[in-house]
């Protein structure tokens, strides 16, 4: 059968090279996860066990085994209830909801809706009459009510825009979008130029407010978002109690947003607040927002940030410290903080049309934040430490439980990472197995993806179309390929010979030309052409620069985005007894970490024995494997490291 012809049937949806611009200031309009049918290998699984498994567990924690969900009751009981758990907890319930919004949206099941129906009655039934709506607060003492910057009212307020705006998106309903439109124009009613100040304690509202105002078209949830990004850095929140906020940078309050440079405080924090600000600056087309993340990203990425793309390395403030202080077994990475910087890189993209910010994004998506979620799909990581002396566990859900939801929204809206437009160019970021459709001049053109992406570095792309057209396609030229490091950049690999991806179209070899980090070919396209884009994969050994003190006189391994750790499960119960000397060679082997079938890394190297005498290298070399460091810990607690001693001299046995 003419397989454009089962594509064009497939896509019913098309997006225009130009109309669905949210702004002028945009370089790469990213394609919404609903207009791109995930078919990939590596990804399409995993969304559906978010689908199913791991929205499973959100609601059963949610409704029956924590009092999230009794609060709204309670609420709406009015009969002087107490509430229960943690002030923050209805977020928890909302970034559900948005999470099951997603999914609902790409796998039309009803009982989810249902249910989603279900919470999002007993929401509204919570809603004060003048817009206000916090369980903690409404059952707690209504008078006092936005007094404390640091209480997250703001904050549940902003995952609950979220849920409303992905629902009504999902669904048509109006029912919650209403609830949060409600509540947004008390929020406005209350804060704003000529009413009361407001320091965002935990940022989320500034974005969620710009996802609103693209809903409604308000232009007041846009203006408000900029004026909260404005009462930043002013000590404003000066008095306010919680001890935390005693110390501003935890919340980014230092200096004016606009004129941040450095990256300070809670990691989480952190990525929503940039994540806003870039989504002010694209439909205010503001620079200095533009400069001031700049610099704060080349804080982040040039000095702060895991080989994971993990961020926040000190779990007493859940966030940054020093410059190059990244330990490994005490790293915090919290897997909101990698969702964070999913969001954030994509909008950074999205503003400058440069790739580099698309290579941030895909390492902490293929690692860190891929690290949260188990292959079950049940279990999940709050922190996610680089080593582990087999203490660490998977839990089922945590007390406070932000990470479950998150991991479930990102991975449910995947969709949204992979394709861009702009300027009669369609943007490959990442390479997903997929198919989608895009809006030109000549016509509608439909573009099917096939890969089997991470473990291969071959990727295909067909085009459909009934006219022939002339337009570009760029395909990320991935950092982790090129043979020059960037400069500041962190870690580096042995092989940075030039490798640049090659490019066939109908199988003949062509020259592109690169462009921001993008290979790009631009000509005239006939239905059925076939894009061969081949990228180098090979196993990398990366050192880290010399200032990452812990990461000293060792190695790490990476495989095209793939960052590896050996466990315990694979090496005789230890992991960190093992020496990676630089005469090792590496060589791959598939592999099966429960059913998820992965390319590990072997080599026979130099395993530490330990007796009472002291420490020595066994003389025979063992077989050893390495697996993708977002596949640890799913055979039970076991010892882990990604770093590598390369001698006896930074050799640690901690077990
Ligand atoms: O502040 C409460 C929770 O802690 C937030 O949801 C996350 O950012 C986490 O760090
Ligand atoms: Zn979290």
């Amino acid at each position: 059968m003419n397989t454009s012809k089962i594509f064009f049937s497939a896509v019913f949806f098309c997006i225009s090279f130009q109309s669905t611009a949210q702004s002028d200031h945009v370089k790469i309009e990213p394609v919404n996860f609903s207009k791109v049918v995930i078919t990939d290998d590596f990804w399409k699984p995993k969304i559906d066990n978010v689908a199913t498994k791991t929205l499973d567990a959100c609601i059963y924690q949610t409704e029956s085994k924590t009092p999230r969900i009794r609060n709204f009751e309670k609420v709406a009981r009015k009969q002087g209830e107490k509430h229960e758990g943690v002030f923050y907890d209805d977020s928890d319930v909302f970034k559900a909801l948005e999470a099951m919004s997603y999914s609902i949206k790409t796998n039309h099941d009803p009982k989810l809706e249902q249910k989603a129906d279900e919470w999002i009655d007993k929401i509204a039934a919570a809603q004060l009459p003048d817009g206000y709506l916090n369980t903690f607060y409404t059952l707690g003492g209504l008078e006092n009510r936005w007094q404390d910057m640091s209480m997250h009212e703001d904050y549940n307020g902003g995952h609950m825009l979220e849920a409303a705006v992905a629902y009504f998106d999902a669904t048509g309903k109006r029912k919650f979008l209403d609830v949060a439109i409600k509540w947004a124009n008390h929020f406005d009613s209350t804060f704003g130029p000529g009413k009361r100040d407001w320091v965002t304690g935990h940022e989320e509202l500034e974005l969620a407010l710009v996802k609103l105002y693209r809903a409604t078209k308000d232009v007041k949830y846009l203006k408000l978002a900029d004026w909260l990004l404005s009462e930043r850095g002013k000590g404003l929140a000066k008095g306010y109690t919680w001890t935390d906020w005693k110390d501003t940078g935890y919340a980014q309050d230092l200096v004016p947003v606009k004129q941040q440079k450095e990256i300070t405080g809670h990691a989480v924090r952190a990525m929503y607040l940039y994540t806003g600000a870039a989504d002010v600056a694209a439909h205010t087309g503001d620079k200095q927002y533009l400069t001031a993340m700049r610099n704060v990203w080349e804080d982040v990425v040039y000095r702060n940030m895991y080989i994971t793309g993990g961020i926040g390395s000190a779990g007493s403030n859940e966030g940054f410290t020093v410059d190059y202080d990244l330990p490994n077994e005490q790293a915090y990475c919290e897997t909101c903080a990698s969702v964070g910087m999913v969001f954030w890189n994509q909008r950074m993209n999205s503003l400058t049309g440069n790739a580099e910010y698309i290579d941030v994004l895909e390492k902490s998506l293929y690692n860190g934040a891929l690290d949260g979620l188990s292959l079950s799909g049940d279990r999940f990581f709050y922190g996610n430490p680089l080593a582990s002396n087999g203490r660490h566990a998977r839990r089922e859900w945590f007390g406070t439980a932000c990470c479950p939801a998150n991991i479930a929204r990102l991975i449910a809206s995947l969709g949204n990472y992979v394709y861009g437009v702009a300027d009669n160019k369609i943007y490959v970021n990442l390479f997903v197995g997929s198919n989608t459709a895009f809006q030109t001049s000549k016509g509608e053109v439909g573009i099917n993806m096939k890969t089997n992406y991470p473990w291969d570095g071959a990727v295909s792309c067909e085009l459909s179309m009934k006219k022939k057209s002339n337009f570009a396609v760029a395909f990320r030229i991935p950092g982790w390929s090129k043979g020059i490091p960037s400069p500041g950049e962190l870690y580096v690999t042995d092989s940075r010979v030039s490798e640049m991806p090659v490019m066939k179209v109908n199988g003949q070899p062509v020259i592109y030309t690169e462009e921001n980090g993008y290979a790009v070919i631009d000509r005239e396209w006939k239905n059925g052409d076939k894009i061969e884009y081949m990228l180098p994969m090979d196993v990398k050994r990366v050192q880290a620069r010399k200032e990452l003190k812990a990461d000293g006189d060792r190695i790490a391994l990476q495989r095209g985005p793939i960052i590896y750790c050996v466990e315990g499960a694979d090496n005789n119960g230890k992991a960190w007894n093992i020496l990676a000397p630089s005469s090792s060679k590496f060589n791959i082997e598939n592999f099966k970490v429960q059913d998820e079938k992965v390319v590990s890394i072997i080599a026979d190297l130099p395993v530490l024995q330990i007796g009472t005498d002291g420490i020595s290298a066994n003389t025979s070399p063992q077989k050893v494997r390495a697996i993708p460091y977002y596949t640890w810990c799913n055979r039970g607690s076991n010892p882990m490291q990604v770093w590598l001693p390369v001698s006896l001299k930074d050799i640690k046995i901690n077990y």
